[in-house]
């Protein structure tokens, strides 16, 4: 039997032949590896087993889904390559910059890949703000010549995606391996929205203020959370009026199994949350500002997503001012 070789798996290719020819609709498009880790950068790598009922295919268009950002193709020898950018929903953080638009459809293009042949088609982007389990669909449309085969067919929440006749190439994302510490829930969090510092136009909501002792705490606010997010971010500013040194040490919230308290810090490029576990100084006569991008509250273990219009009660406990109730209303996750 003939075979050939590809990334180090010997596909027989008259198997390969026979079963399309049998079978045509269920050599589907795929991905060659259908899992990706979230917030990694990944070689998406489509395979395309075989061209339109025997005809050769041209062209190969694929649509990027939200969250698969930063995207890159790779050209290949014979084929011209089109990148449509656009918009993207939500912004990324790619090395400390704001990045809102991007790749959004790949197209390679007058292309011959001979029905007989298999080849793949690879994209370098990075998988972001995605929640482990979830399944990105990249709807590909495959053209030979003038016929033209969509694959998009993507299954219902919880439906089976085997009995879709031209399902949509699928990447399951799935948990970070090196997440043993203080941050399972990071990677699944809206990271854009972590990230405001600096921004215009999104005005600090305006909570209530509150007096204790000598601190004032006002501008509270929490940030919407996007549907299955387990964790969401908390905001308020702290004024130290007095002569001495007060720490908030812990936060509870009856709408969260755990409230941290975090600060996000940027590493060799990479921007990471850390757990403060001592909780925040807050010195005699300064102002601290607990900020998308800086210091925030982190909600863990949330049941019901906060959403937008939201009251979200919590109990702040300082080393001296003792325990103060604040209501964080909740703007959206974008911050305005
Ligand atoms: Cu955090």
């Amino acid at each position: 039997m003939k075979t050939i070789k590809t990334f180090g798996k010997t596909l027989g290719l008259a198997a390969l032949l026979s079963a399309t020819a049998t079978a045509g609709a269920e050599a589907h498009v795929s991905f060659l590896d259908k899992q990706a880790t979230q917030e990694s950068t990944i070689l998406a790598t489509l395979q395309v087993p075989h061209g339109c009922d025997g005809k050769a295919t041209t062209e190969v268009r694929v649509k990027l889904p939200e969250g698969f950002v930063f995207a890159k193709p790779q050209p290949k020898a014979g084929w011209e390559l089109e990148v449509i950018k656009g918009d993207y929903q939500k912004t990324y953080d790619n090395h400390g910059d704001k990045v809102n638009k991007g790749a959004i459809e790949v197209r390679w293009k007058n292309g011959n890949l001979s029905d007989d042949f298999y080849d793949t088609f690879v994209i370098q982007g990075k998988v972001s703000g995605v929640e482990a389990g979830t399944s990105l669909a990249f709807p590909v449309t495959q053209m030979c010549g003038d016929m033209v085969t969509a694959w998009d067919q993507v299954a219902k929440e919880g439906g089976d995606a085997h009995g879709l006749k031209s399902p949509a190439p699928l990447l399951k994302v799935v948990a970070g391996e090196d997440h043993g510490h203080d941050h399972d829930d990071m990677a699944g969090m809206d990271m854009s929205g972590m990230n405001m510092s600096g921004t215009t136009g999104a005005a600090t909501p305006a909570g209530e203020t509150v007096k204790a002792g000598d601190l004032e705490i006002s501008g509270g606010f929490a940030k919407a959370m996007l549907p299955g997010q387990p964790v969401g971010g908390g905001f308020f500013t702290v004024k130290n009026n007095g002569k001495t040194d007060d720490r908030l040490l812990s936060v509870t919230s009856p709408l969260s199994g755990e409230v941290q308290i975090h600060e996000m810090e940027t590493k060799d490029n990479v921007m990471r949350m850390r757990q403060l576990k001592d909780g925040i100084a807050i010195a005699a006569g300064e102002t601290i500002k607990l900020e998308p991008g800086n210091l925030h509250l982190m909600f863990q273990k949330v049941k019901t997503p906060f959403k937008q219009g939201d009251m979200v009660p919590v109990t702040l406990t300082f080393e001296k001012a003792g325990k103060v109730d604040l209501v964080l209303q909740v703007f959206s996750a974008q911050g305005k």
